[in-house]
C-alpha cells in the first residue's frame, strides 16, 4: 500500500483500514454471512478493523421499522457478529447511532453528493419501484449516510457482497469530491468482494438475491436456522429440468446458487464442487451442501447461544466499541467541518 495522502490519519499510514456495517433488519443470512461477515472475520489478522451495527440504516424502510424489535434485533445482531468471530481485543465493534459523528457527517456530505447519482443507485431504484411518493428520504440517502460510516474511519476497504458495490464506488465518488473541494480530508474507499458466493441468491427464485427483508422463509438460510430447518430449505431449494450439475448464472441460477454455497463454505472452488457432485443428480448437490452449511454453522450457533446468555457483557462490548470508535470519528468529523469552513465552537 502506498502511504496516505491525508494528514491526520491516525496510525501508521501503510496499515490497511477496513471498515463494514450490517443493518439490523432481521436475522443474519448464508448470503451476509458469505459475502460479507467472513471476510470481516478474516480481515482481522491482517488490517486495523472497525465495523458496525449500522441500526441509522435500518429505519429506511418505514414498513420495515418495528420500533419495539429494533433494540433487541440490534443487540441479536451484535451478539451474531461475535458469534461469527468477530473479536472486540483486535476489531472495533459498535452501534452506528451510538457515535452521532455518523449522522453529522451525513449531512455535510449530502452538500456533496447529487440528487442525480443517487437517483441512478440500483438499490434505491429496485426498492422504490412502484412507490415513490411513499419512498421515505432516508432510503434515497442512505449511501450518504453509509459513505459516513466508511470514511469517517479513513477506510481503504469496504469488505461487502456484491449487491454493496456501486454504494462503495459512489461513497469513493463523494469522498473524492470533498477533497477536491475542500481539501484532502478522507481516504478513497474500495470494495472488497469475496472469489466466491458474492451474491448468495434465494433458494426459492434463484434470480433474486438472498435478502433479509424480501425474501420468503423457504428461500432463506439464518445463520442461526436449525440444522433440521436447514436441511429441509436446501432439499426444497429451485433448481431446473435439465438435471446436469455445472455453473452457468444465467441458464442455472438454481444450481450455480447451489456450487457457490458449496464451494464458499468448504473453502474451495466452484470448479472442485463440480468435480465432486458432476456425476449425481441435484439431489445428492442438494444434500451435500446442505450437510457442509449445517456444519459450517455449527460453532456459530453455539457460540451464539453462550454469548446470547450474557446480554449485559455484549453490551459492554459495544459501549467499549462506541467510544473507540468516536475517538477517530470526532476528530475527523472537526476536520471536515474545519474544511468546509464552519466557525468552531469558542
Ligand atoms: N444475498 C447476499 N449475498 C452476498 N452478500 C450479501 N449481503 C447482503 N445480502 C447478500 C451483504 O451483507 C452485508 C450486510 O448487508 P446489510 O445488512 O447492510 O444490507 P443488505 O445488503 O441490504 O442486506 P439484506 O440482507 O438484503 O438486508 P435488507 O433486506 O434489510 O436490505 C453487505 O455487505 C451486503 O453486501
Amino acid at each position: 500500500m502506498t502511504a496516505d495522502p491525508v494528514a491526520g490519519r491516525p496510525g501508521p499510514a501503510d496499515r490497511t483500514r477496513v471498515f463494514s456495517g450490517m443493518q439490523p433488519s432481521g436475522a443474519v443470512h448464508l448470503g451476509n454471512l458469505l459475502g460479507a461477515l467472513r471476510s470481516w472475520v478474516v480481515l482481522q489478522d491482517e488490517a486495523d478493523c472497525t465495523y458496525a451495527v449500522v441500526d441509522l440504516h435500518a429505519i429506511t424502510a418505514p414498513d420495515e421499522h418495528d420500533p419495539a424489535a429494533l433494540a433487541p434485533r440490534t443487540l441479536d445482531l451484535a451478539t451474531t457478529l461475535l458469534a461469527a468471530g468477530i473479536d472486540p481485543d483486535r476489531s472495533v465493534l459498535f452501534v452506528q447511532s451510538h457515535v452521532r459523528e455518523h449522522a453529522e457527517l451525513a449531512w455535510l456530505l449530502n452538500c456533496v453528493a447529487t440528487f442525480g447519482e443517487l437517483g441512478r443507485m440500483p438499490q434505491f431504484r429496485d426498492k422504490s419501484a412502484g412507490r415513490d411518493a411513499s419512498v421515505s428520504v432516508g432510503l434515497f440517502d442512505y449511501p450518504v449516510l453509509q459513505t459516513a460510516d466508511i470514511i469517517l474511519y479513513h477506510a481503504d476497504r469496504v469488505p461487502v457482497g456484491e449487491d454493496q458495490r456501486h454504494h462503495i464506488e459512489l461513497a469513493r465518488d463523494i469522498a473524492q469530491r470533498f477533497n477536491h473541494r475542500f481539501g484532502p480530508t478522507f481516504t478513497l474507499p474500495r470494495a472488497m468482494l469475496p472469489p466466491v458466493a458474492a451474491r448468495v441468491m434465494d433458494l426459492q427464485e434463484p434470480t433474486r438475491k438472498m435478502s433479509k427483508s424480501t425474501t420468503s422463509e423457504r428461500g432463506i438460510v439464518h445463520v442461526l436456522d436449525a440444522p433440521d430447518a436447514i436441511a429441509a430449505k436446501f432439499r426444497s431449494a429451485v433448481t431446473d429440468s435439465d438435471g446436469e450439475v455445472r455453473a452457468d448464472r444465467e441458464a442455472k441460477p438454481g444450481v450455480t446458487n447451489l456450487l457457490e454455497i458449496l464451494a464458499a463454505v468448504t473453502g474451495g472452488t466452484v470448479e472442485h464442487a463440480v468435480a465432486a457432485h458432476g456425476g449425481g443428480g441435484y439431489g445428492a448437490l442438494k444434500a451435500a451442501v446442505a450437510e457442509a452449511v449445517v456444519e459450517h454453522l455449527r460453532p456459530v450457533r453455539a457460540r451464539h447461544a453462550e454469548l446470547a446468555a450474557d446480554p449485559a457483557e455484549v453490551g459492554r462490548v459495544l459501549a467499549a466499541g462506541a467510544e473507540r470508535a468516536r475517538a477517530v470519528a470526532a476528530p475527523t468529523l472537526a476536520r471536515a467541518r474545519d474544511a468546509m469552513g464552519f466557525l468552531a465552537p469558542a
